[in-house]
């Protein structure tokens, strides 16, 4: 049995292989979007095909998903097979856009199902209706490693297999996915061979110093945290240039630096952290954290509000502010569904969507107050 729509992607992409048709690839810039670049990317040059280009929103800037500003960005390699990795589901407006670009738009992607299914020509999404796979808690880069075997079929080395795994292993634990079924073999698989992982950037990460006194698993949790700091160059996060840098020497410098910011981060987290638990201090009865600043670094409220919902024991809503609107991480404990949550507000939002217990919005700051006072409500 093989998830819906699978075989049906796969076959696409070797005809625009074959074909010579370029390939552009779409990737949310966290770790799962990422490494789900990386291996689809690599697997379709071990088949001599041509990618166009990569692209990476910059989450602080551009928010999360398929942006508008981008697709004419990328207009110039139209037309072409866009791939959408690790977003694209809640995109409804921007896929239509990318399809009058010229792009033949396939989205793979794990996020909840929205109201309906955006209008892509083929989309892979294990929550979406009528896919019969028994397993649905796959990250995005554990549906791209079966998508790659389906690409390479038997021209898949054992060792190219073991690089995928490692990689897959390492984003299904930093997307926090259970790991039960399909994930447990993917991170046990994967993580049995990543000290000895042929990629410099890996070697160099778990080398650092600091981490040398921890075991294996507290090692990935670390590095991950290291590989989600903002930092691009080109258009690239610093997590896709070390995981396929080339350079020893290179690498380890890379690595260097991304602890020193890591420490840094540490710090901003924590500074967050107490502002907000400030702020809460009067409102103890409240059934959710619902707080938002212009202060605040968009890429580290997921983190935060993941930090309050554990400690307090509620949904967390942070967003950042600016002029016109905000955008926000949601993070609950388990049992609170968020997404449906925000489903039964959606007038709110220019953009929602995620996983029950992360996820995420955009909306209009005028309709800030509202929608908190409707979630007060709904939690109560
Ligand atoms: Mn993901």
């Amino acid at each position: 049995m093989e998830l819906k729509n699978l075989k049906k992607a796969g076959q696409r992409i070797l005809k625009a292989v074959k074909n010579k048709e370029r390939i552009v690839i779409y990737g949310d810039a966290d770790l799962d979007g990422v490494t789900s670049v990386i291996i689809l990317k690599e697997a379709i040059k071990n088949l001599n095909g041509e990618i166009g280009a990569i692209y990476f929103p910059d989450r602080e800037k551009d928010g999360y998903g398929i942006n508008e500003k981008a697709l004419f960005y990328l207009k110039k390699h139209s037309p072409a097979l866009f791939l959408a990795l690790d977003c694209g589901i809640g995109n409804f407006k921007e896929v239509k856009i990318a399809k009058e670009l010229g792009f033949e738009v396939i989205i793979i992607d794990h996020h909840e199902i929205l109201a309906q299914l955006p209008d892509a020509d083929i989309i892979v999404d294990p929550k979406q209706k009528g896919d019969k796979y028994p397993f649905k808690q796959f990250a995005t880069v554990g549906i791209i490693f079966r998508l790659t075997k389906l690409l390479l079929g038997k021209k898949t080395s054992e060792s190219l297999r073991r690089d995928f795994l490692e990689l897959a292993a390492i984003a299904t634990i930093a997307d926090m996915m259970p790991r039960t079924d399909d994930n447990e073999e993917i991170i046990c698989q994967g993580l049995s061979s990543l000290r000895e992982s042929w990629r410099p950037g890996i070697q160099a990460l778990l080398g650092l110093e600091h981490f040398q006194s921890l075991n294996l698993i507290q090692q990935v949790n670390k590095i991950n945290s290291l590989l989600n700091i903002r930092d691009i160059e080109n258009g690239l996060p610093v997590s896709y240039r070390i995981l396929t840098i080339a350079d020893k020497k290179e690498a380890e410098k890379l690595a260097r630096n991304l602890l020193e910011k890591g420490i840094e981060k540490k710090i901003r987290i924590q500074d967050i952290k107490e502002e907000i638990e400030e702020k809460i201090s009067g409102k103890k009865k409240d059934p959710i954290i619902f707080e938002g600043s212009s202060d605040w670094e968009l890429i580290l409220l997921g983190i935060v509000a993941s930090i309050l919902s554990q400690k307090y024991q509620k949904p967390v809503f942070l967003h950042k502010k600016e002029k016109i609107n905000s955008q926000g991480s949601v993070r609950a404990p388990a049992g609170f569904n968020t997404v449906e949550a925000m489903k039964s507000c959606s007038q709110y939002f220019i953009t929602f969507g995620g996983h029950p217990a992360a996820s995420g919005f955009k909306i209009k700051n005028e309709n800030l107050e509202k929608f908190k006072e409707y979630l007060i409500d709904y939690f109560l």
